[in-house]
């Protein structure tokens, strides 16, 4: 029996806040997993440090699947954004330590490879369409074979995806929510835009997604996703807010634009018709907020037997830790779509040092035993946390609506 002796939850804010929990075993084999939830971490280390680590001191590490069960049926307050993460942090942790132990990096403990390495998509964005253009250009030449596009609108001063330095994004920029105008008659004339001159400068081969960020209605999002169709979009996300899960039936009826959606799912509850009657084509439920690999596991079965696959989110605010896990998910798991890769900064790649890899537009996880990633903890106590919220948008009649 490998006895878990500690767990403890480290929050640290190089640049942004992240919450990992770093698990202690009694023959010394530590583990990680991330616990950020962006705009609501210190939740998170709360419903880690005093409702979840009492209950681990003392378990088997080895047992994944029977701490998982506990913690999620034991809740009995079950799912939500917070208990899921806090979940995924315990199971991240277990995995890397059974790796660790085993000598194998965490992919082989699942399967193995199915593919050489993972592709994945970059950020291009701009204030104008050429910018957006000239960003994406880079990211061909860095090699990227998939892009995202965010363009400015035109009459609204700031707009979801644009960062102030390009190759960074982190929305959540201030002490207290910042709150942003949305129009959504500005935004549907410039997208199309957007994909012309992105297919024009590009070419038919790239691909190229998008993401909506929730801000549509269904029929808004159908006419969207035709106009969109002549360029050949490799997804269109987050098209509409995902709560009742009927609304994609209607996008569906008006376009063949893939759809991609789930990044704020946290269990395959969120996802369960989504999937079953194939209203997406790409789940983007992550291992940080979805409940851990093994209940992405299951999340990513049940999507491939509705031929929708994987498209794990991968901004800036997961943390390292999430992206390694994701990696190895995603090299073993038959039904990968694609990952987003939202590079971190160097401050945040010191304090989590990786195995991972890119090269021409793809990453691979390494061969470490485990995730092969840690947190540098002497360095993560130099960034104490700093409060930050995520924007809120309002309509321009000043009705709240949708960041
Ligand atoms: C976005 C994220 O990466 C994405 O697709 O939706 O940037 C999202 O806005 C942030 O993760 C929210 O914290
Ligand atoms: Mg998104």
């Amino acid at each position: 029996m490998l006895k878990i002796t500690s767990a403890r939850v480290i929050v640290t804010c190089p640049g942004r806040n992240f919450v990992t929990l770093k698990i202690e075993t009694s023959d010394g084999v530590t583990g990680v997993g991330d616990a950020t939830l962006n705009g609501r971490e210190l939740a998170v280390a709360s419903y880690l440090a005093d409702h979840v680590v009492p209950t681990l001191i003392g378990r088997d590490a080895h047992r994944i699947e029977d701490i998982w069960q506990y913690l999620y049926r034991g809740a009995y307050w079950r799912r939500g954004p917070v208990t899921m993460s806090a979940i995924a942090a315990v199971d991240m942790a277990l995995w890397d330590i059974k790796g660790k132990v085993a000598g194998l990096p965490v992919y082989q403990l699942l399967g193995g490879a199915s593919r050489d390495n993972v592709m994945v998509y970059g950020h291009a964005n701009g204030v104008t369409v050429d910018d957006t253009i000239d960003a994406a250009l880079e990211y061909r030449d860095q090699g990227y074979k998939a892009i995202r596009l965010q363009s400015g609108v035109p009459g609204l001063a700031s707009t979801y995806g644009v960062s102030k330095d390009k190759m960074f994004y982190e929305p959540a920029d201030a002490d207290l929510p910042t709150e942003n105008l949305w129009s959504t008659e500005r935004y549907l004339r410039v997208v199309p835009e957007l994909f012309a001159a992105a297919r024009e400068a590009l070419g038919p081969d790239i691909h190229l997604l998008h993401d909506v960020h929730h801000r549509l209605t269904p029929i808004e999002a159908g006419r969207l996703g035709k106009d969109l169709e002549p360029y050949r979009p490799f997804w269109m996300e987050d098209a509409v807010p995902a709560e009742n899960q009927e609304n994609f039936r209607l996008i569906r009826q008006h376009t063949t634009t893939p759809l991609a959606v789930g990044e704020i799912f946290n269990s395959v509850w969120d996802a369960k018709q989504l999937i079953q009657e194939q209203l997406i084509d790409y789940i983007r439920a992550t291992i940080v907020h979805a409940g851990g690999i093994t209940h992405v596991r299951r999340i990513a079965s049940f999507a491939d037997m509705h031929n929708v696959r994987t498209g794990f989110h991968g901004a800036t605010d997961l943390s390292p830790v999430t992206m390694a896990a994701a990696l190895h998910f995603d090299l073993s798991v038959p039904n990968f779509g694609i990952q987003e890769y939202m590079r971190h900064t160097s401050e945040t790649d010191a304090v989590f040092p990786h195995a991972y890899t890119f090269d021409r537009g793809a990453l691979h996880p390494g061969e470490a035993p485990g995730l092969g990633v840690d947190i540098d903890e002497e360095l993560a106590a130099r960034y104490p946390y700093k409060r930050a919220y995520l924007p809120v948008n309002r309509l321009e009649d000043g009705s709240m609506y949708n960041w």
